[in-house]
């Protein structure tokens, strides 16, 4: 029976029988699936750093999310159609994980390392093998600033190997500023005198083969590996040029 509004008659319908037959087409998984992928989506930067996904990857994700959302909010669709829909979404779900950008920050991790160490066991000063003062705050200043590339979760590739070059160059730099032995300053006092030319007589004859050459090599000037007339003389021509 349909009951009519006021402005017609009611019409009385014989015999009519409608039957639906309602087959329950799960969505469920297809809602859950659609709910990650936008929330997946919406907290996605897209950019060339670390973590962040290529320029477009979004727009590409929302379309197979849009399609997805068509599906489930067709009263028609077939659980054949929202299987697929949960498929195409998976797919394209997958491909957008798969894109997101690695920064290989493994050179820089290590070269800070070996920088920072070098810096810690170095000693500024005058002597042999110490450090010209100023140096250490130097290296210090470059491995603050690789630290700091380091730090930024979303660092570029090429930010990276910038930083890897920045930091091998300020550590070139850190090691040559190393004191090293003027020639013929056997003693390291920084002046070459007759105390080195004795030094050089003491050890006359040794040469690197011998046990206690470590105690004799400083006075090998010319580094050949042996002490003889040649150190002698090199010695005595530095302190005859002075
Ligand atoms: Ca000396
Ligand atoms: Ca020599």
């Amino acid at each position: 029976m349909v009951v009519a509004d006021d402005t017609g008659a009611e019409t009385q319908v014989n015999g009519a029988s409608h039957s639906i037959q309602i087959t329950a087409v799960d969505t469920a998984a297809l809602s859950e699936l659609i709910a990650s992928a936008q929330s997946q989506h919406d907290a996605a930067v897209e950019g060339t750093g670390a973590g962040q996904y290529p320029v477009g990857s979004k727009a590409a994700l929302q379309g197979a999310i849009d399609s997805a959302k068509a599906v489930l909010a067709n009263p028609d669709a077939t659980q054949a159609d929202v299987t697929q829909a949960v498929n195409n979404l998976t797919a394209a779900l997958q491909a957008f994980t798969s894109s997101v950008v690695s920064v290989d920050t493994t050179a820089l991790r290590t070269l800070i390392v070996s920088a920072q160490s070098q810096h810690d066991a170095a000693v500024e000063g005058s002597a042999v093998g110490q450090y010209h003062p100023g140096s250490k705050a130097l290296l210090q200043t470059a491995i603050d600033s690789a630290n700091a590339v380091l730090a930024n979760a979303a660092v570029t590739q090429a930010e990276a190997d910038q930083a890897v070059t920045a930091l091998t160059e300020a550590l070139r730099v850190f090691t040559a500023s190393v004191v090293q032995r003027t020639s013929g300053d056997v003693n390291e006092d920084n002046n070459v005198s007759v105390g080195d030319l004795a030094l050089v007589a003491v050890a006359y004859g040794k040469a690197s083969t011998d046990a206690d050459w470590d105690q004799y090599k400083a006075a090998d000037v010319n580094g050949d590996g042996v002490v003889d007339i040649l150190d002698l003389a090199a010695v005595a021509k530095t302190i005859l040029e002075k």
